[in-house]
Protein backbone atom coordinates (compact mmCIF):
# COMPACT_ATOMS: atom_id res chain seq x y z
CA UNK A 1 0.00 0.00 0.00
CA UNK A 2 2.96 2.74 -1.02
CA UNK A 3 2.11 6.25 -0.79
CA UNK A 4 5.26 8.10 -2.10
CA UNK A 5 5.44 11.84 -1.68
CA UNK A 6 7.41 13.87 -3.83
CA UNK A 7 8.89 17.57 -2.10
CA UNK A 8 11.57 19.95 -3.16
CA UNK A 9 14.27 20.60 -0.93
CA UNK A 10 15.28 24.08 -2.06
CA UNK A 11 13.23 27.09 -3.51
CA UNK A 12 11.23 25.29 -6.11
CA UNK A 13 12.47 23.93 -9.60
CA UNK A 14 14.92 21.01 -8.70
CA UNK A 15 13.08 18.88 -11.29
CA UNK A 16 9.95 18.14 -9.33
CA UNK A 17 8.55 17.26 -12.74
CA UNK A 18 10.70 14.91 -14.59
CA UNK A 19 11.15 12.77 -11.52
CA UNK A 20 7.60 12.94 -10.83
CA UNK A 21 7.71 11.29 -14.94
CA UNK A 22 10.58 9.09 -14.38
CA UNK A 23 8.24 7.50 -11.32
CA UNK A 24 5.05 7.65 -13.49
CA UNK A 25 5.04 4.58 -15.60
CA UNK A 26 5.08 2.72 -12.42
CA UNK A 27 2.21 4.74 -10.35
CA UNK A 28 -1.22 4.22 -10.64
CA UNK A 29 -2.43 7.63 -9.14
CA UNK A 30 -0.55 10.62 -9.65
CA UNK A 31 -1.55 13.29 -6.57
CA UNK A 32 -0.85 17.45 -6.56
CA UNK A 33 -1.53 18.36 -3.15
CA UNK A 34 -0.87 21.77 -2.69
CA UNK A 35 -0.31 25.25 -4.52
CA UNK A 36 -1.55 26.10 -8.07
CA UNK A 37 -0.58 27.61 -11.23
CA UNK A 38 2.16 29.48 -9.56
CA UNK A 39 4.09 25.77 -10.11
CA UNK A 40 6.08 25.47 -13.32
CA UNK A 41 7.10 21.73 -14.01
CA UNK A 42 9.39 20.99 -17.38
CA UNK A 43 9.24 17.25 -18.31
CA UNK A 44 10.89 16.32 -21.57
CA UNK A 45 9.62 13.50 -23.07
CA UNK A 46 11.38 12.07 -26.62
CA UNK A 47 12.62 15.40 -26.88
CA UNK A 48 9.47 17.13 -26.85
CA UNK A 49 8.64 19.78 -23.97
CA UNK A 50 5.67 19.88 -21.99
CA UNK A 51 5.27 22.53 -18.96
CA UNK A 52 3.28 21.37 -16.33
CA UNK A 53 1.36 24.26 -14.35
CA UNK A 54 -1.79 23.29 -12.42
CA UNK A 55 -1.75 19.68 -13.83
CA UNK A 56 0.46 16.95 -12.06
CA UNK A 57 3.43 16.30 -14.17
CA UNK A 58 1.98 12.67 -14.03
CA UNK A 59 -0.72 13.86 -16.73
CA UNK A 60 1.64 12.42 -18.96
CA UNK A 61 1.93 8.85 -18.04
CA UNK A 62 -0.93 7.26 -19.68
CA UNK A 63 -1.06 4.61 -17.07
CA UNK A 64 -1.34 6.97 -13.90
CA UNK A 65 -4.36 8.56 -12.81
CA UNK A 66 -4.09 12.24 -12.63
CA UNK A 67 -5.55 14.02 -9.28
CA UNK A 68 -5.98 17.53 -7.91
CA UNK A 69 -5.93 17.28 -4.15
CA UNK A 70 -8.11 18.67 -1.86
CA UNK A 71 -5.28 21.20 -0.71
CA UNK A 72 -4.47 22.95 -3.81
CA UNK A 73 -5.95 26.01 -5.01
CA UNK A 74 -7.62 25.92 -8.62
CA UNK A 75 -8.11 28.75 -11.40
CA UNK A 76 -10.55 27.40 -13.58
CA UNK A 77 -9.99 29.31 -16.73
CA UNK A 78 -5.93 28.78 -16.17
CA UNK A 79 -7.10 24.81 -15.66
CA UNK A 80 -8.82 24.48 -18.49
CA UNK A 81 -6.68 26.14 -21.19
CA UNK A 82 -3.75 23.82 -19.60
CA UNK A 83 -6.22 21.32 -20.57
CA UNK A 84 -7.14 22.66 -23.89
CA UNK A 85 -3.44 23.14 -24.45
CA UNK A 86 -2.63 18.67 -23.57
CA UNK A 87 -5.20 17.87 -25.23
CA UNK A 88 -4.01 19.72 -28.48
CA UNK A 89 -0.63 17.82 -28.43
CA UNK A 90 -1.99 14.30 -28.41
CA UNK A 91 -2.58 13.77 -24.47
CA UNK A 92 -5.68 13.17 -22.89
CA UNK A 93 -6.92 14.47 -19.85
CA UNK A 94 -10.13 12.28 -19.98
CA UNK A 95 -8.77 10.40 -16.40
CA UNK A 96 -8.32 13.35 -14.90
CA UNK A 97 -9.87 13.73 -11.08
CA UNK A 98 -10.53 16.77 -8.96
CA UNK A 99 -11.15 17.23 -5.39
CA UNK A 100 -14.92 18.26 -4.24
CA UNK A 101 -13.07 20.34 -0.97
CA UNK A 102 -10.05 21.95 -3.48
CA UNK A 103 -10.68 25.90 -3.24
CA UNK A 104 -10.86 27.93 -6.20
CA UNK A 105 -9.13 31.26 -7.44
CA UNK A 106 -11.45 34.34 -8.24
CA UNK A 107 -10.50 37.20 -10.24
CA UNK A 108 -10.03 39.41 -7.23
CA UNK A 109 -7.66 37.23 -5.85
CA UNK A 110 -5.19 37.95 -8.73
CA UNK A 111 -6.04 41.63 -8.62
CA UNK A 112 -5.35 41.64 -4.65
CA UNK A 113 -1.94 39.91 -5.04
CA UNK A 114 -1.10 42.08 -7.52
CA UNK A 115 -1.78 44.93 -5.74
CA UNK A 116 -0.63 43.78 -2.33
CA UNK A 117 3.05 43.57 -3.58
CA UNK A 118 3.03 46.66 -5.25
CA UNK A 119 1.95 48.10 -1.66
CA UNK A 120 5.12 46.24 -0.04
CA UNK A 121 7.45 47.82 -2.45
CA UNK A 122 10.72 47.08 -1.45
CA UNK A 123 9.59 44.06 0.41
CA UNK A 124 7.84 42.78 -2.14
CA UNK A 125 7.52 38.87 -2.11
CA UNK A 126 7.74 38.21 -5.56
CA UNK A 127 4.85 36.31 -5.99
CA UNK A 128 4.05 34.99 -9.31
CA UNK A 129 1.12 37.19 -9.26
CA UNK A 130 -1.28 34.37 -9.90
CA UNK A 131 -3.50 35.08 -6.48
CA UNK A 132 -2.32 31.88 -4.82
CA UNK A 133 -1.98 34.07 -1.54
CA UNK A 134 -5.07 35.59 -1.38
CA UNK A 135 -7.21 32.53 -2.39
CA UNK A 136 -5.37 30.27 0.99
CA UNK A 137 -5.76 33.50 3.39
CA UNK A 138 -9.56 32.88 2.40
CA UNK A 139 -9.43 29.56 2.97
CA UNK A 140 -8.21 30.06 6.53
CA UNK A 141 -10.35 32.93 7.19
CA UNK A 142 -13.28 30.72 5.93
CA UNK A 143 -14.46 33.14 3.26
CA UNK A 144 -13.19 31.01 0.06
CA UNK A 145 -14.64 29.15 -2.04
CA UNK A 146 -14.42 25.60 -3.33
CA UNK A 147 -15.02 23.31 -5.92
CA UNK A 148 -18.12 21.83 -4.73
CA UNK A 149 -20.03 25.21 -4.30
CA UNK A 150 -20.24 25.73 -7.70
CA UNK A 151 -22.65 23.00 -7.82
CA UNK A 152 -24.87 24.89 -5.77
CA UNK A 153 -26.13 28.22 -6.95
CA UNK A 154 -27.56 29.71 -3.78
CA UNK A 155 -24.70 28.17 -1.87
CA UNK A 156 -22.14 29.68 -4.25
CA UNK A 157 -24.14 33.28 -4.22
CA UNK A 158 -24.12 33.30 -0.89
CA UNK A 159 -20.57 32.70 -0.06
CA UNK A 160 -19.64 34.87 -2.75
CA UNK A 161 -21.71 37.92 -1.11
CA UNK A 162 -20.26 37.33 2.42
CA UNK A 163 -16.74 37.06 0.71
CA UNK A 164 -17.13 40.44 -1.30
CA UNK A 165 -18.98 42.45 1.48
CA UNK A 166 -15.20 42.31 2.65
CA UNK A 167 -13.36 42.20 -0.60
CA UNK A 168 -15.45 45.20 -2.17
CA UNK A 169 -14.33 47.18 0.79
CA UNK A 170 -10.63 46.12 0.48
CA UNK A 171 -10.59 46.73 -3.62
CA UNK A 172 -12.59 50.23 -3.54
CA UNK A 173 -11.45 51.97 -0.30
CA UNK A 174 -7.65 50.62 0.25
CA UNK A 175 -6.81 49.50 -3.43
CA UNK A 176 -8.45 51.96 -5.33
CA UNK A 177 -10.28 49.55 -7.98
CA UNK A 178 -13.45 49.01 -9.21
CA UNK A 179 -16.18 46.98 -7.01
CA UNK A 180 -17.02 43.30 -8.06
CA UNK A 181 -20.47 42.60 -7.97
CA UNK A 182 -21.89 39.29 -6.76
CA UNK A 183 -23.44 38.06 -10.28
CA UNK A 184 -20.31 38.43 -12.41
CA UNK A 185 -18.51 36.20 -9.84
CA UNK A 186 -21.04 34.29 -9.35
CA UNK A 187 -21.86 33.87 -13.60
CA UNK A 188 -17.80 33.65 -13.88
CA UNK A 189 -18.11 30.24 -11.78
CA UNK A 190 -21.07 28.75 -12.82
CA UNK A 191 -19.62 28.86 -16.32
CA UNK A 192 -16.98 26.14 -15.92
CA UNK A 193 -19.82 24.13 -14.13
CA UNK A 194 -20.81 21.52 -16.94
CA UNK A 195 -17.33 21.28 -17.70
CA UNK A 196 -15.89 20.81 -14.16
CA UNK A 197 -18.46 18.28 -12.88
CA UNK A 198 -17.52 15.14 -14.38
CA UNK A 199 -14.31 15.37 -12.53
CA UNK A 200 -14.92 15.95 -9.35
CA UNK A 201 -14.53 13.37 -6.77
CA UNK A 202 -14.26 12.64 -2.48
CA UNK A 203 -10.47 11.98 -3.35
CA UNK A 204 -10.03 10.69 0.42
CA UNK A 205 -11.82 7.78 -0.50
CA UNK A 206 -10.61 7.38 -4.68
CA UNK A 207 -6.87 7.51 -2.77
CA UNK A 208 -7.39 5.13 0.66
CA UNK A 209 -9.72 3.04 -1.78
CA UNK A 210 -6.66 2.84 -3.88
CA UNK A 211 -3.85 2.09 -1.53
CA UNK A 212 -6.34 -0.29 0.43
CA UNK A 213 -6.28 -2.39 -2.92
CA UNK A 214 -2.56 -2.21 -2.99
CA UNK A 215 -2.34 0.72 -5.74
CA UNK A 216 0.80 3.10 -5.76
CA UNK A 217 -0.04 6.48 -5.27
CA UNK A 218 2.56 9.31 -5.94
CA UNK A 219 1.98 13.24 -4.28
CA UNK A 220 3.53 15.68 -6.30
CA UNK A 221 4.89 18.44 -4.21
CA UNK A 222 4.79 22.04 -5.85
CA UNK A 223 7.27 24.51 -4.91
CA UNK A 224 9.57 23.54 -2.07
CA UNK A 225 10.55 23.50 1.59
CA UNK A 226 12.06 26.52 1.89
CA UNK A 227 9.07 28.14 0.15
CA UNK A 228 6.85 26.43 2.79
CA UNK A 229 4.45 29.20 5.15
CA UNK A 230 5.75 27.08 8.27
CA UNK A 231 9.29 26.39 7.71
CA UNK A 232 10.68 28.38 4.74
CA UNK A 233 12.41 31.60 4.89
CA UNK A 234 9.16 33.25 6.06
CA UNK A 235 7.77 36.08 4.81
CA UNK A 236 9.73 34.69 1.37
CA UNK A 237 7.55 32.01 0.85
CA UNK A 238 4.60 30.93 -0.73
CA UNK A 239 0.84 30.09 0.91
CA UNK A 240 0.90 26.71 1.65
CA UNK A 241 2.80 23.69 3.15
CA UNK A 242 4.98 22.02 -0.03
CA UNK A 243 6.43 19.28 2.60
CA UNK A 244 5.97 15.85 3.17
CA UNK A 245 3.33 16.85 5.85
CA UNK A 246 1.28 19.31 3.69
CA UNK A 247 1.58 16.62 1.40
CA UNK A 248 -0.38 14.23 3.96
CA UNK A 249 -3.28 17.36 4.42
CA UNK A 250 -3.36 17.78 0.96
CA UNK A 251 -3.99 14.81 -0.81
CA UNK A 252 -5.53 13.42 2.21
CA UNK A 253 -3.50 10.50 3.09
CA UNK A 254 -2.76 9.59 6.53
CA UNK A 255 1.16 9.73 7.49
CA UNK A 256 1.19 6.21 7.92
CA UNK A 257 0.35 5.46 4.69
CA UNK A 258 4.04 6.72 3.44
CA UNK A 259 6.23 4.68 2.77
CA UNK A 260 8.38 6.86 1.02
CA UNK A 261 9.35 10.41 1.03
CA UNK A 262 11.63 11.38 -2.11
CA UNK A 263 13.52 15.29 -1.89
CA UNK A 264 14.35 16.70 -4.93
CA UNK A 265 17.54 18.58 -5.02
CA UNK A 266 19.65 20.23 -7.48
CA UNK A 267 23.49 20.17 -7.75
CA UNK A 268 23.41 23.94 -7.21
CA UNK A 269 21.23 26.55 -5.79
CA UNK A 270 18.17 28.60 -7.41
CA UNK A 271 15.59 31.06 -6.55
CA UNK A 272 13.20 33.29 -8.31
CA UNK A 273 11.08 35.84 -6.02
CA UNK A 274 12.89 37.68 -3.28
CA UNK A 275 14.11 36.29 0.30
CA UNK A 276 17.58 35.46 1.91
CA UNK A 277 20.01 33.20 -0.23
CA UNK A 278 23.34 32.70 0.61
CA UNK A 279 25.34 30.97 -1.68
CA UNK A 280 24.24 33.56 -4.01
CA UNK A 281 26.13 34.39 -7.09
CA UNK A 282 26.24 37.34 -8.53
CA UNK A 283 29.09 36.93 -11.24
CA UNK A 284 29.91 35.39 -14.16
CA UNK A 285 29.20 32.05 -12.53
CA UNK A 286 26.12 32.95 -11.70
CA UNK A 287 25.19 33.52 -15.26
CA UNK A 288 26.83 30.64 -16.57
CA UNK A 289 25.02 28.19 -14.22
CA UNK A 290 21.79 30.88 -15.21
CA UNK A 291 22.41 30.24 -19.26
CA UNK A 292 23.63 26.31 -18.74
CA UNK A 293 20.94 25.17 -16.71
CA UNK A 294 18.01 27.04 -18.71
CA UNK A 295 17.11 28.99 -15.38
CA UNK A 296 14.35 30.85 -15.83
CA UNK A 297 10.58 30.68 -14.66
CA UNK A 298 8.47 28.35 -16.46
CA UNK A 299 5.43 30.80 -15.70
CA UNK A 300 6.43 34.29 -15.59
CA UNK A 301 9.83 34.05 -17.62
CA UNK A 302 11.98 35.46 -14.67
CA UNK A 303 15.15 34.27 -14.47
CA UNK A 304 16.48 32.95 -11.45
CA UNK A 305 18.84 33.88 -9.33
CA UNK A 306 22.00 30.82 -8.94
CA UNK A 307 24.20 29.76 -6.32
CA UNK A 308 26.10 26.95 -4.94
CA UNK A 309 25.04 23.91 -3.14
CA UNK A 310 24.01 24.73 0.26
CA UNK A 311 24.66 21.41 2.73
CA UNK A 312 23.04 22.91 5.39
CA UNK A 313 19.84 23.80 4.16
CA UNK A 314 19.66 20.16 2.19
CA UNK A 315 20.49 18.74 5.67
CA UNK A 316 17.82 20.03 7.35
CA UNK A 317 14.66 20.04 4.98
CA UNK A 318 15.67 15.91 5.21
CA UNK A 319 14.87 16.41 8.95
CA UNK A 320 11.40 18.39 8.15
CA UNK A 321 10.25 16.15 6.00
CA UNK A 322 11.57 12.62 7.09
CA UNK A 323 13.25 12.14 3.28
CA UNK A 324 13.94 8.30 2.86
CA UNK A 325 16.29 9.22 -0.36
CA UNK A 326 17.40 12.42 -2.47
CA UNK A 327 17.02 12.32 -6.45
CA UNK A 328 20.37 14.83 -7.30
CA UNK A 329 18.80 16.82 -10.30
CA UNK A 330 21.03 18.81 -13.03
CA UNK A 331 24.03 17.10 -12.32
CA UNK A 332 25.37 17.75 -15.71
CA UNK A 333 25.18 21.54 -15.51
CA UNK A 334 28.25 21.36 -13.24
CA UNK A 335 30.29 20.25 -15.98
CA UNK A 336 33.69 22.24 -16.88
CA UNK A 337 33.87 23.74 -13.39
CA UNK A 338 37.26 23.57 -12.27
CA UNK A 339 37.00 23.69 -8.59
CA UNK A 340 32.86 23.33 -7.71
CA UNK A 341 32.35 24.98 -3.94
CA UNK A 342 29.79 23.70 -1.12
CA UNK A 343 28.77 25.13 1.82
CA UNK A 344 29.03 23.26 4.66
CA UNK A 345 28.24 25.76 7.25
CA UNK A 346 27.05 29.03 7.93
CA UNK A 347 29.51 32.21 9.34
CA UNK A 348 27.01 34.88 11.17
CA UNK A 349 28.21 37.75 12.32
CA UNK A 350 31.86 36.06 13.43
CA UNK A 351 30.10 33.12 15.11
CA UNK A 352 29.88 29.17 12.70
CA UNK A 353 26.79 27.36 12.73
CA UNK A 354 26.76 24.15 11.18
CA UNK A 355 23.23 24.13 11.76
CA UNK A 356 20.26 25.92 10.08
CA UNK A 357 20.54 29.35 12.64
CA UNK A 358 17.38 29.37 14.45
CA UNK A 359 16.22 32.99 13.31
CA UNK A 360 15.58 34.40 9.95
CA UNK A 361 17.85 37.89 10.95
CA UNK A 362 20.70 34.83 11.47
CA UNK A 363 19.90 33.21 7.56
CA UNK A 364 19.83 36.65 6.50
CA UNK A 365 23.17 37.41 7.88
CA UNK A 366 24.35 34.36 6.81
CA UNK A 367 27.83 34.20 4.78
CA UNK A 368 28.69 30.22 3.46
CA UNK A 369 31.48 28.56 4.88
CA UNK A 370 32.82 26.52 1.32
CA UNK A 371 34.58 23.28 1.08
CA UNK A 372 35.88 23.08 -2.61
CA UNK A 373 35.83 19.95 -5.11
CA UNK A 374 37.56 19.06 -7.99
CA UNK A 375 35.19 19.15 -10.87
CA UNK A 376 35.16 17.28 -14.17
CA UNK A 377 35.07 18.22 -18.25
CA UNK A 378 33.85 14.96 -19.50
CA UNK A 379 30.09 15.04 -21.10
CA UNK A 380 28.10 13.25 -18.22
CA UNK A 381 24.99 13.29 -20.14
CA UNK A 382 25.01 9.52 -21.67
CA UNK A 383 26.21 8.40 -17.76
CA UNK A 384 23.88 5.77 -16.46
CA UNK A 385 25.48 3.97 -13.63
CA UNK A 386 27.43 5.60 -11.27
CA UNK A 387 30.63 3.98 -12.97
CA UNK A 388 29.89 5.92 -15.91
CA UNK A 389 30.49 9.18 -13.85
CA UNK A 390 34.17 10.53 -13.97
CA UNK A 391 35.96 9.68 -10.54
CA UNK A 392 35.53 13.59 -9.26
CA UNK A 393 31.53 13.52 -10.18
CA UNK A 394 31.65 10.26 -8.46
CA UNK A 395 33.42 11.87 -5.45
CA UNK A 396 31.33 15.23 -5.65
CA UNK A 397 27.75 13.43 -5.51
CA UNK A 398 28.99 10.90 -2.29
CA UNK A 399 30.10 14.01 -0.43
CA UNK A 400 26.39 15.81 -1.11
CA UNK A 401 25.04 12.41 0.25
CA UNK A 402 27.63 12.32 3.41
CA UNK A 403 26.68 16.25 4.00
CA UNK A 404 22.76 16.02 3.57
CA UNK A 405 20.63 13.70 5.53
CA UNK A 406 19.96 10.77 3.37
CA UNK A 407 21.33 8.62 0.45
CA UNK A 408 20.72 9.71 -2.81
CA UNK A 409 18.92 7.14 -5.15
CA UNK A 410 19.41 8.89 -8.26
CA UNK A 411 21.39 11.68 -10.22
CA UNK A 412 19.71 13.74 -12.96
CA UNK A 413 22.19 14.67 -16.25
CA UNK A 414 20.11 16.17 -18.63
CA UNK A 415 16.27 16.73 -18.93
CA UNK A 416 15.75 13.96 -20.56
CA UNK A 417 13.56 10.96 -19.22
CA UNK A 418 16.02 8.85 -19.64
CA UNK A 419 19.12 10.79 -18.86
CA UNK A 420 19.29 9.20 -15.36
CA UNK A 421 21.81 7.32 -13.41
CA UNK A 422 20.11 5.25 -10.59
CA UNK A 423 22.57 4.28 -7.60
CA UNK A 424 21.35 0.89 -6.03
P1 LIG B 1 3.27 32.72 -4.90
O1 LIG B 1 2.92 33.14 -6.31
O2 LIG B 1 2.43 33.40 -3.85
O3 LIG B 1 3.32 31.23 -4.71
O4 LIG B 1 4.77 33.28 -4.67
C1 LIG B 1 5.39 33.22 -3.40
C2 LIG B 1 6.84 32.79 -3.50
O5 LIG B 1 6.92 31.45 -4.00
C3 LIG B 1 7.75 31.41 -5.14
N1 LIG B 1 7.25 30.44 -6.13
C4 LIG B 1 8.04 29.74 -6.92
N2 LIG B 1 9.40 29.58 -6.92
C5 LIG B 1 9.90 28.81 -7.90
N3 LIG B 1 9.17 28.25 -8.93
C6 LIG B 1 7.83 28.43 -8.95
N4 LIG B 1 7.11 28.11 -10.05
C7 LIG B 1 7.46 28.73 -11.36
C8 LIG B 1 8.54 27.91 -12.05
C9 LIG B 1 7.87 30.19 -11.10
C10 LIG B 1 7.88 31.16 -12.26
O6 LIG B 1 8.47 26.70 -11.99
O7 LIG B 1 9.46 28.46 -12.66
O8 LIG B 1 7.53 30.88 -13.40
O9 LIG B 1 8.27 32.34 -11.97
C11 LIG B 1 7.20 29.14 -7.89
N5 LIG B 1 5.92 29.42 -7.58
C12 LIG B 1 5.95 30.22 -6.49
C13 LIG B 1 7.66 32.82 -5.73
O10 LIG B 1 8.75 33.11 -6.61
C14 LIG B 1 7.66 33.67 -4.47
O11 LIG B 1 8.98 33.78 -3.99
P1 LIG C 1 10.13 21.70 -10.97
O1 LIG C 1 9.32 22.94 -10.76
O2 LIG C 1 10.81 21.22 -9.74
O3 LIG C 1 9.37 20.62 -11.66
O4 LIG C 1 11.32 22.11 -11.95
P2 LIG C 1 11.22 23.00 -13.29
O5 LIG C 1 10.62 22.18 -14.37
O6 LIG C 1 10.62 24.31 -13.00
O7 LIG C 1 12.76 23.27 -13.57
C1 LIG C 1 13.67 22.21 -13.74
C2 LIG C 1 14.30 22.31 -15.15
O8 LIG C 1 15.42 21.48 -15.20
C3 LIG C 1 13.39 21.84 -16.27
O9 LIG C 1 13.65 22.64 -17.39
C4 LIG C 1 13.82 20.40 -16.51
O10 LIG C 1 13.59 19.98 -17.86
C5 LIG C 1 15.28 20.50 -16.24
N1 LIG C 1 15.91 19.28 -15.68
C6 LIG C 1 15.41 18.38 -14.78
N2 LIG C 1 16.36 17.48 -14.44
C7 LIG C 1 17.47 17.81 -15.14
C8 LIG C 1 18.81 17.30 -15.21
O11 LIG C 1 19.17 16.34 -14.54
N3 LIG C 1 19.70 17.95 -16.04
C9 LIG C 1 19.34 19.05 -16.79
N4 LIG C 1 20.26 19.63 -17.56
N5 LIG C 1 18.09 19.56 -16.75
C10 LIG C 1 17.18 18.96 -15.94
MG1 LIG D 1 9.18 24.87 -11.44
Amino acid sequence: MPAIAIVGAQWGDEGKGKATDLLGGRVDYVVKPNGGNNAGHTVVVNGEKFELKLLPAGILSPNAVPVIGNGVVINLEALFQEIDGLEARGHSCANLKISANAHLVAPYHQTMDKVTERFLGKRAIGTTGRGIGPTYMDKVARLGIRVQDVFDESILRQKIEGALRQKNELLVKLYNRRAVTVDEIVEYFLSYADRLKPMVVDSVNLLNDALDEGKVVLMEGGQATYLDVDHGTYPFVTSSNPTAGGASVGAGIGPTRFSRTIGIVKAYTTRVGSGPFPTELFDEMGEQLRTTGGEFGVNTGRPRRTGWYDAVMAHYAARINGFTDYFLTKLDVLTGIEKIPVCVAYDVDGVRHDRMPMTQTEFHHAKPIFEYFDGWTEDISGARTLEDLPENAQKYVQALEEMSGCRISAIGVGPGRDQVVQVH
